[in-house]
C-alpha cells in the first residue's frame, strides 16, 4: 500500500477524479475539502501530520495515457504549491485535457518563480506560492522503477515524494472508558485524576483526523503473558479488591477503592507477623505502594484490555509492520512484580518485554522509557535480567513522583549489571539537555544489539505545559526525538504512559509517531 509522506502539497493528475478521490479517502485518509463546480477535480486535505499536507486531484480525461501497473491512476506530480487557493488558480491556467506524457504542461501561474528545471525549463519558484508542473515524463519513468523521485536533472529536492509506507498500526480498545471516575489524593485534597479516559480519547481523535494510522482492536491474550511479569497473588488481589469492597460495604459503589494502609518494608521491623486478611479490598494495601491507583468497578477489565492492547500492537510489528501503537490505558510502567502504583496496574511495557523474549524468539530486548516519571515498575521487574535493556529519561526523582527510584546511580545488578540506566534531568529542561542524554541512550541500544523490536514507553508528561510535570518539551520535539530513535533502524512497538495536557496530547502522540515513522 502507498502512503504520501514528506508531502507539502501535491497536485495529482488522475484519468477520474471521483475514483481517485476515493482511493486517496480510502487509502491515506485524506478528507475531501471541497469540488468546484465545473470542474473535474477534487480538492483534499491529508493524513500524515507534521506536514501539512493539500492534495488537488484534476482529471485529465479517459484518452490520457494508462498510468503504469500500481501507480493507482496518478498521472503527475507538481511540488511548490502554497495553499489550496494557489492550486485552484492554477487548475484554471491548465488547459483541462489530455496531456502527452512527455512534455511540460504548465507553468506557474503566479510569480517569484527563480529557478527553471533542467530539463523541461518550467520555472519552479523558491517560493512556497508558485506552482509548478514539469516533468511529466521523468515522473512517469521513475515511477516504473519504483516510486517517483525527484527529476534528476533539477538541483532542487522536490518538496514531494512518494514512499511505499503502510499505515501505522493503533491498537486501541474501549475498555479503558469503564475505568473512570477516579480521584486522586494531592497535599491532602481530593482531585479528579489526571489520568481520565479523555486522554485517550483525545490521542484517537488526533490521530484519526490525521490519517495514516489503520486503527484496530487488541486480541485476547489471557493471564499468561501478565503471570510472566506479576505475581499470581497480585491478581487475584486486584482482581478481587473491588468487589469484596462492595460486598463488605466498604464501598457504596460510587467512590473509587483506596486502601486504608499500606504494608511497608519497614512495617513487621523484627515481628513474623500473623496472617493477612481475608477480604482482598483490605489485604490489597499490601500490593500498592501510593494512593494514586484507585480501583473501580472497570479498573481491572480496563487493565486486562490494555496489556491485550500492548500484547496486540508487538504482534503486529512481530509480523512485519516497522512500527505499532499500543494506546495503552491504564499506563502500566510503575506497576512492579507484585505492587500497583502510579496509575498502573498491570506493566504493559514489560509483559510486551518478556512476551518478545518467550514468544517471540528474542534473545534480547531493550525498552526506552521517554515518560517524565521513573519507570520503577519496569526497572524493578528486570532489575537482574542480562537479557532486556532498562533505559529511562526522567525528571530527576530528587524531587519529581515516584521520588524513591530513578537516580542515576541505579544500574542494574548480577546479570544486569549496566543493563538498567536512568538519566535524571533537571527542571525546566527542553529539547537541547534532553536529546543529549537520549542520543547517550541510543548509543546504548545500538551497543546492546537487540534482536527484537525496540518497546518504547512513551509518556507525553515532559511536555511544557504538562499539569504534572516541569520539563519543557514542545510538540515539535516529539518529532525530534521520533526521528531520533527511528535512526536506531529497530522495528518498534511503543505503549502509551503518561501525558496530561489533555489539549496537547494528541498532537504531541502524532508528533511522535510522525517522527517515527519519518523515512
Ligand atoms: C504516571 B505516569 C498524588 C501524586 C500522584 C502520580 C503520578 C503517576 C504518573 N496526587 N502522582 O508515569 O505518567
Ligand atoms: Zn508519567
Amino acid at each position: 500500500m502507498f502512503n504520501v509522506t514528506r508531502l507539502n502539497h501535491a497536485v495529482l493528475w488522475v484519468r477520474d477524479a471521483d475514483k481517485a478521490a476515493d482511493f486517496y479517502h480510502r487509502v491515506f485518509g485524506f478528507e475531501e475539502l471541497e469540488r468546484p463546480q465545473g470542474m473535474r477535480a477534487a480538492f483534499m486535505r491529508s493524513p500524515s501530520g507534521g506536514n501539512h499536507h493539500d492534495l488537488g486531484l484534476f482529471e485529465v480525461g479517459a484518452e490520457a495515457p494508462r498510468p503504469p501497473r500500481g501507480s493507482v491512476g496518478l498521472y503527475h506530480l507538481a511540488w511548490e504549491v502554497g495553499t489550496i487557493e494557489d492550486l485552484a488558480a492554477a487548475a484554471k491556467a491548465v488547459p483541462a485535457t489530455t496531456g502527452s506524457a512527455s512534455r511540460c504542461t504548465a507553468v506557474t501561474p503566479t510569480a517569484t518563480s527563480s529557478r527553471s528545471c533542467g530539463r523541461c525549463r518550467a520555472r519552479r519558484g523558491a517560493s512556497t506560492r508558485t506552482l509548478a508542473l514539469c516533468c511529466r515524463s521523468t515522473w512517469t519513468r521513475s515511477w516504473r522503477a519504483g516510486g517517483p523521485v525527484p527529476p534528476s536533472s533539477s538541483r532542487e529536492a522536490p518538496v514531494a515524494t512518494l514512499a511505499r509506507v503502510a499505515p501505522v498500526p493503533v491498537i486501541r480498545s474501549g475498555a479503558h472508558l469503564a475505568h473512570t471516575g477516579l480521584i486522586e489524593l494531592t497535599g491532602g485534597r481530593e482531585i479528579p485524576c489526571w489520568e481520565s479516559p479523555e486522554r485517550a480519547t483525545a490521542i484517537e481523535s488526533a490521530l484519526r483526523a490525521a490519517g495514516g494510522f489503520a486503527f484496530e482492536e487488541p486480541t485476547e491474550h489471557g493471564r499468561e503473558p501478565i503471570l510472566a511479569v506479576h505475581d499470581a497473588d497480585l491478581l487475584e488481589v486486584f482482581e478481587g479488591a473491588w468487589t469484596d469492597a462492595l460486598a463488605a460495604g466498604a464501598t457504596d459503589g460510587s467512590r473509587a477503592w483506596i486502601p486504608d494502609t499500606y504494608l511497608l518494608a519497614a512495617y513487621p521491623g523484627p515481628m513474623t507477623l500473623g496472617g493477612h486478611p481475608a477480604l482482598r479490598h483490605q489485604r490489597l494495601g499490601a500490593y500498592l505502594f501510593d494512593t494514586a491507583t484507585p480501583i473501580v468497578a472497570g479498573t481491572w477489565s480496563a487493565a486486562l484490555a490494555a496489556v491485550d492492547v500492548a500484547l496486540t500492537a508487538a504482534e503486529r510489528v512481530a509480523v512485519g509492520a516497522p512500527l505499532a501503537y499500543g494506546l495503552c490505558r491504564p499506563p502500566g510502567h510503575h506497576a512492579a512484580r507484585r505492587m500497583l502504583g502510579g496509575y498502573c496496574y498491570f506493566n504493559n511495557a514489560a509483559i510486551v518485554a518478556e512476551w518478545l523474549r518467550r514468544e517471540g524468539g528474542a534473545r534480547r530486548v531493550a525498552i526506552l522509557d521517554i515518560d517524565y516519571h521513573h519507570g520503577n515498575g519496569t526497572q524493578q521487574v528486570f532489575w537482574e535480567r542480562g537479557d532486556i535493556l532498562y533505559l529511562s529519561l526522567h525528571a530527576d526523582p530528587g524531587r519529581a513522583y515516584p521520588y524513591f527510584s530513578g537516580y542515576a546511580a541505579e544500574r542494574g545488578s548480577g546479570d544486569g549489571d549496566g543493563l538498567t540506566r536512568n538519566w535524571p534531568l533537571p527542571a525546566g529542561a527542553s529539547l537541547d539537555p534532553y536529546a543529549t542524554a537520549l542520543a547517550e541512550a541510543l548509543r546504548l541500544v545500538e551497543a546492546f544489539a537487540p534482536d527484537a523490536p525496540l518497546v518504547i514507553s512513551a509518556g507525553f508528561d515532559t511536555f511544557e505545559r504538562d499539569p504534572i510535570g516541569d520539563l519543557a518539551l514542545r510538540t515539535a520535539d516529539y518529532a525530534e526525538i521520533g526521528r531520533m530513535v527511528r535512526g536506531l533502524g529497530l522495528p518498534m512497538v511503543v505503549l502509551q504512559e503518561g501525558g496530561y495536557a489533555l489539549d496537547a496530547l494528541g498532537d504531541n502522540a502524532l508528533a511522535l509517531l510522525t517522527g517515527l515513522r519519518s523515512a
